[in-house]
């Protein structure tokens, strides 16, 4: 198709503006068919910049390293550029959005030159869904192509619903890369500075503009700074929610079903959980999605989830038979890899894969040949893997996919989880009181950094409020408010008690050597079970000040846990907690000022009075 045949005038008008401004040499609207993935494929391996894996190994799946400058979000150059300053608030970079377009304007001037424009029309959700809705991204990386065709609907389709005039939101992407005549890239082509690179949002006019990163969520526009950061901004203005979750299926031995949100910080194991295979015996989790939900209520009162994406772009290192077999099935074939390990037998290899590197050599994500590892631990400054290493994947290839995973209508959401990475204080599991006490729960969450932003020092603790800190497109006091508001609603209506319960899980605590107390993955199933039951009255609780916590010996007991380990990973840590309330107060709350609502400062209040009394 090309641009004369565009139907929308808005549409057309905006791409050959943009063609004017960033002057590429074709301009192609992509019809999102297997012979336009393969076509793209077929560009980037010709240009010597991936490599198709071995046949009989990985049918179907191709190998990519990028630059070193861009391996994950860039979240000091994610800018946030409201009209007003207020309305980003403290937690996102802001910009004045007139300053940054006549900046970003000045980059993009010529910007595409010697490559071809692709306009690819893409839904985040499936197409037509009440839930639904358009973006079109303006991108001059194939690379960016074919995972877009993965990770999001991209077609034909997708401008039959658009029709003549409809509504998608405006993203504008480009590697920063332009040949000059006759020159041809040599590796991975992007802005290498990373502070000259852009991940701008503008939520006023629902725009985004990336400049100079090719990777992930910098560059796949589908995905954090539409599905999350507009499509935040969408759900405050329209009254819904755009959450950096997971969504599972959960079943129990009497067949009876509910479905879960997990809001877990990068890194920290919302792809793991969603795909779970449960030692418990006769328990199931399916999938329904691995990153994001979008939820509105239904007329029934009950709140519904979809998952806007129909692809999983997953962390590599760690994932092992043991860690995330439903993963490692996935990955079997047709995946895109970016920046793991290519083994001489043309396959991929990353740390912790669960058995050593075969062959005598192997080539890292850098492009350098060395002797293979003997071992899959990491070597901190060696590894063969980057740590934000992923997999593109389609969804459909989970072998744990819910049959219902891509219902327009949703599945309706019983429980959320909040969690985050860490070590001392925070028990294994703890159900929120109420809404309210929930929506404190998810506003304090504290995690430990990890390497899925390229700018931020690994390892220190920092609050992540529902994990949504990179991702929220407002203001964190006005979001927090709206979680508020729509418990409320729900409750004025008669519906309080269909609104999701509220949960904290935290697979991460660590003993005095280091250790980590609770085996996680597989295991979290014991926790998954507890609160299923919870979420039906079971007495399998105490009351404390800081929420419900287990009873002892109402979480089962994996086979490498003791009991007194269990007991330390559900009791209540009055000193810390104390510590934790003080460290909210004076870091956290404070930097809200006036938006923070009066409610979740009351909560404070009233669990420090109770802690004081035991
Ligand atoms: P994004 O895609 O960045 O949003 O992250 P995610 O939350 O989907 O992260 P993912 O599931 O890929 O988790 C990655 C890391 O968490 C890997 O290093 C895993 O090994 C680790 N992880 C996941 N689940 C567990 C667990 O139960 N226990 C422990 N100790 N580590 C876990
Ligand atoms: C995350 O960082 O939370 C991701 C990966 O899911 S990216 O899409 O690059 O943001
Ligand atoms: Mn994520």
């Amino acid at each position: 198709m090309n641009l004369s045949e565009l139907k929308h005038a808005g549409l057309k008008q905006w791409v050959e503006e943009t063609a004017a401004l960033m002057t590429p040499d074709a301009v192609e609207i992509c019809d999102g068919t297997k012979a336009e993935y393969d076509r793209m494929l077929k560009i980037m391996v010709d240009a010597k910049l991936g490599v198709k894996l071995n046949q009989d190994k990985r049918p179907d799946s191709y190998w990519f390293r990028s630059d070193p400058s861009d391996v994950a979000r860039a979240e000091s150059r994610t800018f946030i550029a409201s009209k007003n300053k207020d309305d980003a608030g403290p937690t996102n970079n802001w910009t004045d959005p007139v300053e940054l377009k006549k900046t970003m304007e000045g980059l993009y001037k010529g910007c595409m030159k010697g490559r071809t424009m692709y306009v690819i029309p893409f839904s985040m959700g499936p197409i037509g869904s009440d839930i639904a809705k358009i973006g079109v991204e303006i991108s001059d990386s194939p690379y960016v192509v074919f995972n877009m065709h993965i990770m999001t609907r991209v077609g034909a389709k997708v401008l039959d619903v658009l029709g003549t005039d409809g509504f998608f939101v405006r993203c504008r992407h480009s590697i920063a890369k332009p040949l000059a005549a006759g020159e041809k890239d040599t590796g991975w082509p992007c802005e290498p500075d990373v502070n000259k690179k852009y991940i701008s949002h503008f939520p006023d006019t629902y725009e985004i503009w990336s400049y100079g990163s090719g990777y992930g969520g910098n560059a796949l526009l589908g995905k954090k700074c539409l599905a999350l950061r507009i499509a935040s901004v969408l759900g405050r203005d329209e009254g819904w929610l755009a959450e950096h979750m997971l969504i599972l299926k959960l079943t129990n031995p009497q067949g009876k079903v509910k479905y879960i949100g997990g809001a877990l910080p990068s890194a920290c194991g919302k792809t793991n959980l969603a795909m779970l295979i449960p030692t418990l015996p006769g328990w199931k989790v399916e999938c329904i999605g691995d990153d994001i939900a979008w939820m509105k209520f239904g007329a029934d009162g009950q709140l519904y989830a979809i998952n806007p994406e129909c692809g999983f772009f997953g962390v590599l290192p760690g994932t092992s038979d043991h860690s995330n077999k439903s993963a490692m099935d996935s990955i079997k074939k047709n995946t895109i890899f970016t920046n793991c390990g290519l083994t001489e037998d043309g396959d991929v290899w990353w740390e912790q894969i669960g058995y050593p590197a075969p062959g005598k050599t192997i080539t890292t994500w850098k492009g350098e040949v060395i002797p293979s590892p003997t071992t899959d631990k990491p070597v901190a400054g060696q590894e063969v893997a980057h740590v934000n290493a992923r997999f593109t994947v389609p969804a459909q290839q989970c072998p744990v996919i819910a049959p219902e995973w891509d219902d327009p209508k949703g599945v309706p959401i019983s429980a959320f989880l909040f969690g985050g990475r860490r070590a001392a204080t925070i028990p294994l599991a703890n159900q929120a009181k109420d809404w309210v006490h929930g929506v404190f729960m998810g506003s304090i969450t504290g995690s430990e950094i990890t390497a899925a932003a390229l700018d931020l020092q690994a390892g220190s603790i920092r609050r992540d409020p529902f994990a949504m800190v990179p991702f929220c497109g407002y203001h964190m006091g006005d979001y927090f408010a709206h979680w508020l508001k729509l418990g409320k609603q729900a409750q004025d209506a008669g519906n309080g008690d269909k609104l999701p319960k509220i949960f904290f899980v935290n697979w991460f605590r660590k003993d005095e050597n280091g250790k980590f107390m609770w085996p996680g993955y597989s295991e979290n199933s014991r926790v998954l079970a507890w609160l299923f039951d919870r979420c039906d009255g079971a007495d399998n609780f105490v009351e404390t000040p800081i929420g419900n916590l287990p009873k002892p010996g109402s979480i089962s007991l994996p086979s490498d846990v003791s009991e007194a380990t269990m007991a330390e990973l559900i009791k209540l840590d009055v000193d810390g907690w104390k510590k934790e309330i003080a460290d909210v107060r004076e870091n956290h709350y404070s930097k809200f000022g006036d938006k923070l609502p009066k409610e979740l400062a009351a909560q404070l209040d009233v669990m420090e009075k109770g802690l004081n009394s035991l």
